[in-house]
């Protein structure tokens, strides 16, 4: 056997299972002692770990605020799952680097204006009768007012809409019950058009307002066409949030600006902040969408600004369709409870929060009972007449949560850094936790569903200041995990995040989620659809037409295909790749270097890049994830020659050749290894087989990945024969290697299998079994007992029963090695090694675990 064979047959044959650990008694307080954690600290530290391989209950979703994407993490774990694209290019995705996602990402230029950032705020679920239905994903951007949808098959951004007439917004994204529409409202009030107007016409002149995306759930994308405004007067509406059950058809929308101050610290006048503060309250609007999109349906009830359909303010009030009500100065968020009755509010400038109740909202609009209009005629509804009740929670009320417990409320107190618990029908304060610093939003567990699941809040707060190692003034956001099921909270993890500031989060159950994990093979990831570009094996081409070259190209390990690319200087390269893997987690990535052009294409995915191929030279191109052995080998040129310039060839180096008869000695050499380590691939299959690998999905999902490699290699054999028969040895050695290459990848995938398969089928080891395997690595027996294998020192495999008394024998021998060294057995055993076994020095209950662990191999025996 060569050293090729030599190390497969060492990685077939020496894979162990991988057995869990147990640790000597006294461990968690020698750990708790050398880190100076307290019993609480370990309590809370079980709450949240989560073992190696282990998966969360929830999945959140978190805006990433500046950073105009959205992460994705795991509770209780806390363990970062994944960034996604939305608004902003995402290298590792190729988001913006790639054709298909720039189509997405130019989805929002903004009046022709490539826009690559976004203020991510506010994500939400979709929903099917107010719970979450885990299918899409809808984020707002505050700067440059857009919506984007995120599919949560695939994770990935797959549509943004930009708001035709708003220049900001905030009080989005909020699903209606059904996911009938994505509301929208404004923040800053701008006029619609996109004319100049001097802000001393503000009142007249600049608008807020509501927008009603018409959202279809069936394929998770927004119809502009379909979609209206709802015009409201400008007092920088702020959050909002969908009625729901008793007020389904209903959207609510605070605001902050009831005075319409317009500032002017330039020109001598008190700023926007105190002007914008001055009034006791300001206005909850309240607004019936489901009746305006009926009166949406009719030209004459709308204006057409920018092509979106608006309805103006009097056609709102005359449909009964818009209320005001004050509610307590600067308010921020807008929560309505699970059943829809109870709709709290806080201000930031008010030590309340406001619970008003639908049922009595909705009897002064049926008994037409209002206080007043504002300027523009919209009727006022009475505050107090409105209201269940005010609590007093303390400073800076921000934004509410719900949990499992009747009338439980969760609020966060910016000025106060902390959460309050407190009963939002009885307006009673239960309970106070302090969080690190100043929090904005808090996140629970479906906790702005109908069905929300308690257990755990998620503080978002806007400043960790002391919290993490020092690195540099600009510091991580602190998402604090806090346990609610219990009576009083219990602040349990900071995780630092590395991105923008969270807004809004949201979490669902992850059992609701179901992503693939593969495309149907040539799929365009952002349409859904078959990609024009799409490539099979052995349909790779490069086709040309004047100065556009288009090539159609493949990837799959370990390969490119084509791997030479010649163009001319100023052509326009268009190139189509499929990642041919149906392997899970076999992503290729792909750049041209210099082009700023990068692609990730998961299994089964067709993507396309586009550049100009400006500069004249040799440009390498590579797989950009390291996917196989040989990742480093999957790579290829783009030559790029001048149409215009004379290349002189240079002098050929004299290169010394091989013999014929060298040659056929390499190849010999090389079809024995293939043979040698077919045999090693077949007592793999064997085992596999033996064992009824089929009877378990993940063991039967990984052998269909190795039989797709090995199934390439009959084809790679008639090339090496044909090669053979024309004879081009050369050829021939090339292929065979390639032969060797598909027969290391079977066997990657081959040896996961049966480690896999061995852990579905071993028996459990008990504790003192698992003592003694840790003691057996530890202590330095692994390093000459292989189990199922005789390696510098004998198989252990059987070693009980090769002794009378044998659990004894092999006791006494492990603990005191030189007494036996003179009896005949060992002996015998000394010459064939030429290694006597050393004195590990293992301590009685060690010695009695390993034989614990020696007793689990024997029954285990047939694994190994
Ligand atoms: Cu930061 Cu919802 Cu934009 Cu409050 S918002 S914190
Ligand atoms: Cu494909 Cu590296």
């Amino acid at each position: 056997m060569n050293y090729k064979l030599n190390k497969l047959s060492t990685l077939f044959l020496g894979s162990v299972i991988a057995a869990s650990t147990a640790f000597a008694s006294g461990t968690l307080e020698k750990v708790m002692k050398d880190r100076g954690l307290t019993e609480t600290d370990v309590i809370r530290a079980a709450k949240t770990y989560l073992p190696s391989g282990g998966r969360d209950e929830f999945l959140v979703f978190s805006s990433g605020g500046q950073s105009g994407q959205v992460l994705v993490y795991g509770v209780p774990s806390m363990k970062i799952l994944k960034y996604i694209g939305v608004f902003t290019p995402e290298p590792w995705q190729g988001y913006g680097f790639d054709e298909d996602s720039k189509a997405v990402l130019r989805q929002g230029n903004i009046r022709g204006k490539e826009i690559n950032w976004g203020d991510t705020h506010h994500p939400a679920l979709s929903e099917v009768d107010g719970k979450y239905d885990g299918k899409w994903l809808a984020i707002n951007d505050k700067a440059n007012p857009r919506v984007a949808i995120i599919d949560l098959a695939d994770f990935e951004t797959k549509q943004i809409v930009v708001n035709p007439i708003f220049k900001s917004d905030h009080g989005g994204a909020f699903f209606t019950q059904n996911s009938e529409y994505i509301i929208e409202a404004c923040q800053y009030a701008a006029p619609y058009d996109n004319n100049y107007h001097p802000i001393e016409e503000y009142k007249e002149t600049y608008r807020g307002g509501a927008t009603m995306w018409k959202f279809d759930p069936k394929i998770g994308r927004i119809d502009a066409n379909a979609s209206f405004t709802i015009e409201m007067p400008p007092y920088m509406q702020d959050l909002s949030d969908a009625g729901k059950g008793v007020s389904h058809g209903w959207g609510f929308t605070n605001s902050f600006n009831s005075e319409m101050y317009t500032g002017g610290i330039e020109v001598g006048m008190p700023p926007n902040e105190a002007g914008m503060s001055r009034n006791d309250t300001d206005f909850l609007h309240v607004y019936n969408w489901e009746k305006l999109a009926e009166v949406a349906k009719d030209d004459k009830n709308v204006k057409i600004v920018n092509g979106h359909r608006v309805i103006p303010m009097e056609v709102a009030v005359a449909n009964n369709a818009l209320f005001l009500i004050p509610e307590p100065k600067s308010p921020h968020g807008v929560d309505v409870s699970p059943d829809g009755e109870y709709i709290t509010v806080c201000g930031k400038l008010d030590t309340h929060a406001s619970v008003f109740k639908w049922s009595k909202i909705k009897k002064l609009i049926d008994d037409k009972k209002y206080v007043g209009k504002d300027p523009y005629g919209i009727p006022i509804l009475d505050m107090k007449e409105s209201l269940h009740g005010q609590v007093e929670l303390g400073l800076g009320p921000l934004h509410n949560q719900y949990s499992n417990i009747d009338g439980e409320i969760y609020t966060s107190m910016y000025v106060d850094s902390q959460v309050v618990k407190w009963n939002y029908k009885t307006l009673k304060v239960l309970d106070k936790e302090n969080v690190h610093y100043n929090i904005g939003h808090l996140c629970g567990m479906e906790g702005k569903s109908a069905d929300p699941q308690g257990k755990y809040i998620i503080a978002l707060n806007k400043l960790a200041i002391d919290r993490f190692q020092n690195v540099g003034p600009l510091h991580p956001q602190n998402h604090q995990l806090i346990d609610i099921s219990g009576k009083t909270m219990d602040l349990l993890y900071d995780m630092p995040i590395p991105l923008g500031e969270p807004h809004q989060a949201v979490a669902i159950r992850a059992e609701k989620l179901h992503p693939h994990v593969r495309y149907p093979m040539g799929t365009n990831s952002k349409t859904g659809k078959i990609h024009v570009g799409k490539t099979l094996a052995g349909q790779e081409k490069i086709v040309r037409d004047g100065n556009k070259v288009t090539v159609y190209g493949t990837m799959v390990r370990s390969h490119i295909n084509p791997e030479r690319i010649t163009v001319n200087k100023g052509d326009v390269v268009t190139m189509h790749l499929t990642n041919l893997e149906r392997a899970q987690d076999e992503t290729h990535g792909f750049t041209v270097d210099n082009y700023d052009v990068h692609m990730s294409l998961e299994p089964g995915e067709t993507a396309t890049i586009k550049f100009t191929a400006d500069l004249e030279g040799v440009f390498p191109y590579y797989c950009t994830e390291f996917c196989s052995a040989l990742h480093l080998e999957m790579m290829g040129y783009l030559m790029v020659k001048d149409p215009n310039k004379k290349y002189v060839s240079a002098q050929k180096l004299k290169m010394a050749t091989m013999t014929p008869g060298e040659l056929k000695a390499e190849y010999d050499k090389t079809v024995a290894v293939n043979t040698a380590t077919q045999a090693v691939i077949n007592s793999v299959v064997k085992f596999l087989k033996d064992n009824k690998f089929a009877d378990h999905k993940v063991v039967a999902d990984l052998v269909d990945d190795a039989f797709a490699q090995a199934g390439q290699i009959p084809a790679q054999k008639k090339l090496s024969d044909e090669a053979v028969a024309a004879g081009d040895m050369e050829k021939a050695i090339l292929f065979e290697n390639m032969i060797w290459q598909l027969m290391v990848k079977t066997a990657d995938v081959g040896i996961r299998a049966k480690d896999t398969l061995v852990s579905k089928i071993a028996t459990k080891q008990s504790n003192a079994a698992a003592a003694g395997k840790r003691a057996f690595d530890e202590g330095g027996c692994s390093g000459c007992h292989v189990v199922g294998k005789v390696s510098s020192g004998p198989d252990l495999t059987g070693v009980l029963q090769r002794h009378v008394d044998g659990e004894k024998w092999v006791a006494n021998f492990i603990k005191n090695p030189e007494h036996k060294f003179d009896d005949d057995y060992v002996k015998g055993m000394i010459d064939y090694f030429n290694l006597k076994m050393p004195n590990q020095h293992m301590t009685d209950q060690e010695i009695s675990d390993i034989i614990e662990y020696f007793k689990w191999i024997d029954e285990n025996a047939n694994l190994f």
